[in-house]
Order: C-alpha cells, then structure tokens, then sequence
C-alpha cells in the first residue's frame, strides 16, 4: 500500500495536492501526518524525504517526494490521473505546470491557512494579476472542457493542483468571475476536500511561520480552528 506524508492540514497547501487526488480516484493508501515542528526543532520530514519537504510517497523501495512528480508516478499505474484525449491532457499539464512554477505572489502573500478568514486591504496589484490570472485560466479550462472540473466531466491531476487555491479563495475572499465561483463551490462540496477542511479545523498545532504570514496578510475576520493547546 502507498503511504503518503503530508504535514498539517491546516496549512500544508502541497500535500493537499496528491492527497485529495489519491482520495478522488480511490487509489488506496496510507496517511502520515507528520506537523511542522518549530523553527528551532530538527526538520522531522527528513527521516523520510530527502528534502525535508511534504508530501512524500514511499511505494516499496521507491520514495517520490515532490507533489508533480508523485502526480506523474500514480499517472504510470493508475487510470484516470490525466484527462484521456490528448489535446485536453496537454492543456491540464499546462494549467497544472504553471501552478507547480508560478504564482509567486499568491502564494507568498495569501499562504493556505484553512480555518482562517482574512480581509487583505488594499489589495497589492501584483496580488490581482495572479488572482485574474486564475480566473481566466479556471474560465478557460470550464468552458472549453465543458465541465464540472477544469479539464473533463471529472476531477483530475489539474482539479488536484488548484485545490489549495480553492481553500484559499475560502480565506481571502478575492473578486472572481460567477463561473469560477462555482467551481470552487464545487471542489470545496467534494467529501474529500471536505474531510480535509474538517481535520484542518480541528488540528491543534499552531506553527508560528505560518501564524505570521497569515498575520501579515491582513486583517483576520474569523478563526474557525479549534483552539490550540
Ligand atoms: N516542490 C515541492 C515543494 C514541497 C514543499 O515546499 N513543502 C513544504 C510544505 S507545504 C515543506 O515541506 N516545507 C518544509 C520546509 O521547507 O522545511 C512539491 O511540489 O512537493
């Protein structure tokens, strides 16, 4: 059986990605959660992964530790991980490497914190270009695909990569199209996401690296989580 190490719910926006792919295509496996320790505490994720990076996916003798190439690795022994008509799989590879790579800012400014509500105002403008770019890369795919997922009639690898924008979508409440609105709608209704988003509420670790860049965001409306202890 696959075993897969993610690190906190609450925050660990790439372990999120193989581990609600494995969910949404029933491929069977084992959850290691291992939390982010302090920033003064040994990097524990090294005693699994090379990097000292989640998510990791330990198969036998084979240790995969980086979320697209996990993506790739299920892809060569599971069906259904990539759209099956080549031109659609080429677009979703695209979508999917430009998240992998991009959004910087995104990323960097609105860090994945599930259980939190953050008001960020202004809105840095570099902020907004990632964001529309989002919204017209989600508009793309819905439309030329046809729906309900980015890049088919069902979820794949592409839907697995923007998960973690969705729950951040959820937090800073940017401006988006009807079209995109409904689709984070739909993936935050999925059970998966919504077993996630549970645990991440109830998870109670606080990491401080986190805590700060979530305090550095914005103003926070709401904190959903259970208290820490
Ligand atoms: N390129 C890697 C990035 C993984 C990554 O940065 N993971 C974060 C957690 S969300 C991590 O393990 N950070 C721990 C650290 O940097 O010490 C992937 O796609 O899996």
């Amino acid at each position: 059986m696959f075993e897969l190490f993610i690190a906190n719910k609450n925050y660990s926006s790439w372990s999120l990605r193989p581990w609600v792919l494995m969910r949404e295509l029933r491929i069977p496996f084992e959850e290691k959660l291992v939390p982010f320790g302090g920033a003064d505490e040994p990097n524990a994720f090294f005693a699994f992964s090379p990097t000292g990076k989640v998510p990791c996916l330990i198969d036998g003798s084979n240790v995969v530790w980086d979320s697209l190439a996990i993506t790739e690795f299920l892809a060569e022994r599971v069906p259904n991980v990539w759209p099956s008509d080549p031109v659609t799989r080429a677009w979703a590879r695209c979508a999917t490497a430009e998240m992998h790579s991009g959004f910087l800012k995104l990323r960097g400014i609105c860090s994945m914190n599930c259980g939190i509500r953050v008001r960020i105002d202004p809105y840095p403008a570099v902020l907004l270009r990632e964001w529309a770019r989002i919204d017209d890369l989600w508009n793309d795919g819905l439309v030329r695909f046809g729906g309900p997922f980015l890049a088919s009639e069902t979820f794949t690898a592409v839907d697995a990569f923007f998960a973690p924008v969705v729950f951040r979508v959820q937090t800073y409440e940017p401006a988006l199209s009807a079209r995109s609105r409904e689709y984070v709608n739909r993936l935050l209704s999925l059970p998966s996401m919504q077993e996630w988003y549970l645990a991440a509420l109830s998870e109670p670790w606080r990491d401080e690296e986190h805590e700060e860049e979530a305090r550095r965001a914005g103003a926070w409306l709401q904190d959903l989580r259970r208290v820490a202890t």
